[in-house]
């Protein structure tokens, strides 16, 4: 299988984050990504290729226009505001407060365009963002000119970002912009299979009303567990998307068998809809060992799920989401990739 990768996802370093009443160092750091790619080259996954560069026109599919047109110039504005360190969104536009007026300055709009304050930007976040997105731009390609799967090895990640905002790491929804890329590129409907331990809002979020993108979600249930509103098990789809979204809300302690029930569900499921083309969203926080998570999904777990995975039959995009115990994750993320292909 063959991996694509960027090294600019590294510029996006030193980032902070407030967690249980601190401000610690983010868990999402680039010694994710260097983890994986070493554990790609050790097992000898494949050939290991730069990201072609890519204009935005894939993005602004699924995102606003203006968010997209945000996002570069969000570190430019903070440091012209006078600013270092790194820029957090603090205030949202919630229940009882208007969300349909765009106000101006940088903490104002940090605000408008995120969910949470999850998502914060140093000098070169715009610069991994672009290349994750090219990364994932480039391995659907790959998929799409015949190779049976490919790697996108995207830093940052992804499924928290939704049409129009940022969240939990994420900035611009990689999964999201494969899907719509293979819709508008030959696939007449798409898959998408999130195994992040957290749930996917973001990809949900955008093809909610759509029946061209099946969207399937196994996670931690949202009663309990981050992003907290949105994941629940009654949220089928609406419109010309109803039946097309699937939510696997587990609790706290889910361990193999109970995991793997939901694959099994989300997999008969998916092949049921007979898309032709399924993009994964490829977190390994469901491992027992992540930092911030709460199942328990051991190293051995992770070749399984890429083999049923290889039993749907179909093309398959990878697109690397979370996974934070950063010694195990190349292990666990590879591991899928390996078991995938049965070896
Ligand atoms: N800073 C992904 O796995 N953590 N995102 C909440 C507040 C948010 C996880 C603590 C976790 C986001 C892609
Ligand atoms: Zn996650």
């Amino acid at each position: 299988m063959k991996t694509v990768f960027s090294p600019l996802h590294a510029g996006h370093s030193g980032n902070v984050e407030l967690i249980a009443g601190a401000i610690v160092p983010a868990f999402e750091k680039p010694s994710r990504a260097e983890f994986i790619r070493a554990r790609v080259e050790s097992e000898k996954l494949g050939p290991i290729l730069p990201p072609e560069i890519h204009d935005l026109a894939a993005a602004r599919k699924v995102h606003a226009s203006d968010y997209i047109d945000f996002l570069p110039t969000v570190w430019p504005l903070w440091e012209a505001s006078g600013r270092s360190g790194s820029a957090i969104p603090f205030t949202w536009p919630t229940r009882g407060l208007r969300g349909d007026v765009r106000p101006n300055g940088i903490d104002a709009l940090l605000g408008f365009y995120s969910f949470d304050g999850g998502a914060t930007f140093v000098k070169g976040t715009w610069d991994a963002i672009k290349s994750s997105y090219d990364v994932a731009l480039t391995a659907a390609a790959l998929v799409k000119a015949g190779e049976p799967s490919a790697f996108a090895l995207c830093r940052p990640p992804g499924h928290h970002a939704g049409a129009a905002f940022m969240g939990g790491y994420c900035f611009i929804n990689n999964a999201a912009v494969a899907a719509q890329w293979f819709r508008d590129h030959g696939a007449g409907r798409v898959s998408i299979l999130d195994v992040d331990y957290h749930h996917g809002n973001g990809t949900q979020e955008i093809f909610y009303r759509r029946g061209d993108v099946q969207v399937l979600n196994l996670h931690g249930d949202p009663m309990t567990e981050y992003p907290f509103f949105l994941g629940h098990a009654d949220e089928r789809g609406e419109g010309d998307g109803e039946g097309f979204n699937d939510n696997y809300p587990m609790p706290f302690g889910t361990g193999w068998d109970a995991w793997n029930a939901s694959l099994e569900d989300a997999c008969t499921r998916l092949s049921a809809y007979a898309p032709d083309v399924v993009v994964v969203s490829l977190g390994v926080d469901t491992f027992e060992k992540d930092p911030i998570s709460q199942f328990k999904l051991k190293t051995g777990d992770y070749p399984r799920i890429g083999r049923r995975i290889a039993r749907l039959g179909l093309p398959t995009l990878f697109v690397m989401e979370g996974g934070y115990a950063v010694e195990e994750i190349g292990i666990n993320a590879v591991g899928v990739l390996t078991g995938f292909e049965d070896r």
